[in-house]
């Protein structure tokens, strides 16, 4: 397949969704979900579990798969997929990793402004409990010139 699967995960907790901001990689800077690249042979939903934990410390349980987005980015051959996971179930201690910083937002707050510029799209389809999916071509400045974006 002519794809690099990724994920990314969601935690809620009331009206606050946990994110990070990333210390390193593509999206350094940005705030996003936890998740990042499917090993070879491993299940989805079992890297989207590895990755939370790698990357803040909790133990995630119960995913539960609410969009798939496919993204091209001019400097990559592949098409990253991106599988996204939501969930309300976690243990553990949230901690800061080398590769992201956590912060709880209200749901209201989400900073947009600092965040990949497709999660303006989505993000609201999520906040609202649907499922969806699409797909979003970016220039190589990370601006948005081409996307599609279905309600599930
Ligand atoms: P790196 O370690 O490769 O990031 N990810 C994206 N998330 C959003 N919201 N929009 C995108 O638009 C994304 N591209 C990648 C998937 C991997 C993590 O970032 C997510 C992984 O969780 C292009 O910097």
């Amino acid at each position: 397949m002519n794809k690099k699967l990724l994920t990314l995960c969601l935690i809620q907790q009331g009206d606050k969704i946990l994110l990070g901001k990333a210390k390193r990689g593509k999206g350094e800077g940005k705030w996003n979900g936890f998740g990042g690249k499917v090993e070879e042979g491993e299940d989805i939903e079992d890297a989207a579990k590895r990755e939370v934990l790698e990357e803040c410390g909790l133990v995630v349980s119960n995913l539960e798969k609410v969009g798939v987005l496919d993204f091209t980015l001019p400097e990559e051959e592949k098409v990253w997929q991106v599988h996204i996971f939501k969930t309300i179930d976690f243990s553990g201690e949230l901690i800061e990793t080398d590769e992201m910083k956590p912060q709880w937002f209200p749901a209201d707050e989400i900073p947009f402004d600092s965040m990949w510029a497709d999660d303006k799209y989505w993000f609201p389809l999520f906040l609202r409990g649907k499922r969806f999916e699409g797909r979003f071509v970016f220039n190589d400045q990370h601006i948005i010139i081409e996307h599609e974006l279905r309600e599930l």
